[in-house]
């Protein structure tokens, strides 16, 4: 029986693809928009897609921008949702300095069309914002709820308006919208130029002898690296509570991007020096140096705690990608997923 409606922006997204698989898994009917692209853009999705021609379909995709308010509006009408979810972007940070004003169109703006939607749907939607640690910018570690933001790109400024105004819609209107936010989290659905993945990706195409270098950016950067799946529960759990709050979710442990390096390395028994090499184009115009979650309120008021950690994180990534280059994986990363999570909803990569 279907028992609520969500509605997720950016379902063909790492964390999208997940949530709508979690939502599923508790007898949701989800829609998610979609863009119109000339490839396919929906491979993080495909798995739990069935054709609308069948019955009892539970998913349902729609196509729509955050950049264009009248398609919004429609779907926001239309659907009826009792919870969304706004988790579309232009997500990477790098990139933000490139294109800024197109960020602050869909990030800033973006979730402004959406809020202004709901507002005059007059209907009870419950609304989550897929906030950043990126907003927490240069601010000194650990950064909690109470922490003074001080976003350094494009990107965290877009995402930290998209914040307050989440909170105004709450106060204002008395919306029940919440801020997730979010320190980094991986998996290997993770968009392939982030860190993480680029870097398992590449050690699995060395291994293959497809790939000779890994041309990377600033090592020393530090961050608070957690796993997809874990995150997006949380995401659910926020908008089940009472109160509509803002919360931060992370591990509360940091670690640089050199110690991701070395241990993805080492766990395949490669040598790092041979093939890492620094390209400054990758470093940014101000850089975030260090990132990591004092997740205290989230573990005690949504009892989040989080079962994978730095280093079950990076053997669970490269596994898959070494699986995805047509190798054996090394194996830990497969077994630490059958321990922790015998009850799984997703599917596994
Ligand atoms: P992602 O993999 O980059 O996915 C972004 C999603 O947004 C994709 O579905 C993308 O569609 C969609 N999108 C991009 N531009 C759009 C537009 N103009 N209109 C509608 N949809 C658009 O990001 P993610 O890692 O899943 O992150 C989910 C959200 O959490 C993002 O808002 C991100 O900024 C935020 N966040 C992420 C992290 C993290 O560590 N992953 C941490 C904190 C916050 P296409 O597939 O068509 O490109
Ligand atoms: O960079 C350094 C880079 O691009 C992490 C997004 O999901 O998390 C993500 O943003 C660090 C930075 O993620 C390369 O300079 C070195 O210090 O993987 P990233 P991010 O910028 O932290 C936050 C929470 C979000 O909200 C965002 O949406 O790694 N770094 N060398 C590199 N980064 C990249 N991408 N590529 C390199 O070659």
């Amino acid at each position: 029986m279907v028992t609520k409606k969500a509605l997720i922006t950016g379902i063909t997204g790492q964390d999208g693809s997940y949530l709508a698989e979690f939502l599923l898994s508790k007898g949701y009917e989800v829609h998610g928009i979609i863009r119109r692209a000339s490839t396919f853009n929906t491979s993080r999705i495909d798995h739990i897609y069935s054709d609308p021609h069948e019955e009892g379909v539970r998913l349902k995709l729609h196509y729509g921008d955050l950049s264009d308010a009248e398609t919004i509006n429609n779907i926001v009408y239309n659907v009826r949702p009792d919870e969304i979810y706004n988790l579309g972007a232009q997500s990477h940070v790098r990139v933000s300095f490139d294109v800024p004003e197109y960020t602050t169109n869909v990030v800033a703006t973006g979730t402004t069309r959406l809020l202004e939607s709901i507002r005059r749907s007059g209907n009870h939607i419950r609304f989550y914002q897929a906030s950043s640690s990126e907003m927490f910018g240069s601010a000194s570690p650990p950064q909690s709820e109470g922490t003074p933001f001080a976003p350094r790109s494009p990107y965290a400024c877009s995402k930290l308006y998209a914040y307050w105004l989440t909170k105004n819609y709450r106060e204002g209107y008395n919306m029940f919208a919440c801020n997730g936010i979010l320190f980094n989290h991986e998996s290997p659905r993770r968009g392939e130029t982030f860190v993480t993945r680029k870097i398992t990706r590449a050690v699995a195409a060395i291994a293959a002898k497809k790939q000779e270098h890994l041309y990377l950016g600033n090592l020393k950067a530090r961050r608070d690296w957690g796993y997809a799946p874990e995150y997006v529960e949380v995401m659910w759990k926020m908008l089940q509570q009472e109160r509509a709050d803002d919360f931060v979710i992370g591990t509360g442990e940091t670690h640089s991007v050199e110690e991701f390096v070395d241990e993805v390395f080492d766990y395949v028994g490669l040598k790092k020096d041979r093939y890492v090499r620094i390209d400054p184009k990758y470093f940014r115009p101000t850089e975030v140096e260090v990132l990591i979650a004092d997740p205290l309120k989230s573990k005690e008021a949504l009892g989040f705690e989080p079962r994978i950690k730095f280093r079950e994180l990076a053997h669970i990534m490269v596994d898959a990608d070494m699986r995805a280059a047509g190798l054996e994986p090394v194996g830990e990363g497969d077994r630490i997923l059958e321990q922790r999570f015998p009850r799984r909803w997703w599917a596994v990569d």
